[in-house]
């Protein structure tokens, strides 16, 4: 039966384990473990032995930040495992290695990263990572591509349909805490208050943006284009001034392309109009305007890779080849392409708008907003970046270009 891990059993559970013993050192008596895990979900432990380290992840049978109130099943935990070797396999080196997957005690056991830090906390601090937006845009790209009928055999691509299918309650999880808590007085909403008062009961009067809130979540849930990371935001995401590696795919499932784009780019909206907050630790302008170009960056190069994907690996059952290029009709697939992007990039702006309003509105919040100590300062920012997602909720198909909305969010960002 399922036991949960803890520092004192985890040497005695796992010291047989070949696939960690060989990595790390055979004497688990000198293994020295400790919990680190610091996410909603999960126990996360580093394990160091004599030879090396490594990352041993334990979902647990209920949701860690709420308790076991809310139970959650196990299974999570090989929607993971399985994600993971398919991002490998799409987008080599992107994610970190596993070393081994043990479905009944839903623990996977993995490559340490070190010294990787978690994006979302390199983004508060300041730091100005060189390559995310390349490293980030191929991922999203090579993974939301090759996953989909653009470029899978069918067969293997509704085997996969059916097998992220049963992923439900963490599909339920964004269907509720996502779509839905943040636009109406949900149990376990939260917000700074009193300051956002006013404002949060405006936008839950807001009807244009609640139909669109439920038309994007129409869009996820009917809309099962791709494998999805599921929750591609700065914390999934560990970096090094030369390394990006994407973790946590545990609400993998077939949905929209753009929901993985737009969560990730909401995340670094949200890091932007956060930075006046975290002024007190040194001047914000530049860490501003290195959010903006990877914002426009991680898009571009997310656009580029795609349709150079399109043009080179598009073997699956959608716009097939023998319908355009090899009739000779070279621009038949390139009208194609601009509409599947323009819609990725209508889509994409919907979807960053309601990951803004619920990192402030729902249960889940960001460290970006909630780190800063001052209320009314914290507040400002939060309230700023609501008006943000908003607009590009309800506006997001008059809005054409990354600039435009770069423009908005620095207009808006000032006050
Ligand atoms: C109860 S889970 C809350 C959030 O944590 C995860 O990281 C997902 O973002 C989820 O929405
Ligand atoms: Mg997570």
């Amino acid at each position: 039966p399922f036991e949960a891990l803890s520092v004192e059993t985890l040497a005695a559970r796992l010291g047989r384990t070949a696939a960690l013993t060989s990595r790390i050192g055979e004497n688990a008596s000198a293994w020295k473990v400790r919990e680190v895990g610091d996410g909603n979900l999960n126990l996360v432990f580093i394990v160091e032995g004599e030879k090396g380290a490594a990352v041993v992840k334990q979902a647990l049978p209920y949701v860690r930040l709420v308790g076991d109130s809310w139970p959650l099943p196990l299974k999570r935990s090989f929607f993971e495992y399985h994600a993971l070797t398919r991002q490998q396999a799409r987008a080599p080196g992107s994610v970190p290695e596993i070393y081994h997957f043990d479905e009944g005690q839903a623990l996977i056991v993995m490559e340490y990263l070190s010294p990787h830090v978690i994006l979302r906390k390199a983004l508060i601090e300041g730091r100005q990572l060189p390559n995310i937006a390349t490293d980030i845009g191929l991922f999203m790209a090579r993974t939301l591509f090759r996953g989909s009928d653009l470029s899978m055999p069918t067969k293997e691509r509704k085997a996969d349909l059916a097998l992220f299918a049963d992923n439900v309650e963490l599909c339920d999880i964004t269907e509720n805490l996502v779509f839905s808590d943040p636009y109406f007085d949900a149990k376990m909403n939260r917000h700074t208050s009193p300051q956002l008062d006013g404002l949060v009961a405006e936008l839950r009067a807001d009807r244009d943006l609640k139909v669109e809130a439920q038309r994007m979540k129409h869009l996820f849930a009917a809309n099962a284009e791709t494998l999805l990371h599921g929750d591609l935001h700065s914390g999934s995401i560990m970096v090094t001034e030369a390394e990006t590696r994407m973790i946590d795919p545990e609400f993998a499932f077939y949905g929209p392309m753009a929901f993985d784009v737009g969560m990730l780019l909401a995340n670094f909206w949200m890091a932007f109009f956060s930075q006046r907050g975290h002024e007190h630790d040194g001047d914000r302008a530049t860490t501003r305007v290195y959010l903006i170009d990877v914002i426009v960056d991680t898009w571009s190069i997310f656009r580029k890779e795609f349709s150079h994907l399109w043009r080179t690996e598009r073997t699956g059952i959608l716009y097939q080849k023998s319908l355009f290029e090899d009739q000779g009709d070279q621009l038949g697939a390139e009208q194609a392409l601009e509409q599947m992007l323009h819609s990725i990039w209508t889509d994409m702006l919907g979807f960053a708008g309601i990951e803004i309003h619920r990192r402030i509105l729902g249960l889940a919040h960001n460290a970006d907003f909630e780190t800063i100590a001052d209320q009314d300062l914290r507040a400002n920012c939060e309230a700023k970046v609501l008006k943000f997602g908003r607009q590009l909720v309800v506006n997001r198909r008059q809005i054409h270009s990354i600039e435009e909305v770069n423009a908005l969010a620095i207009l808006m960002e000032k006050g």
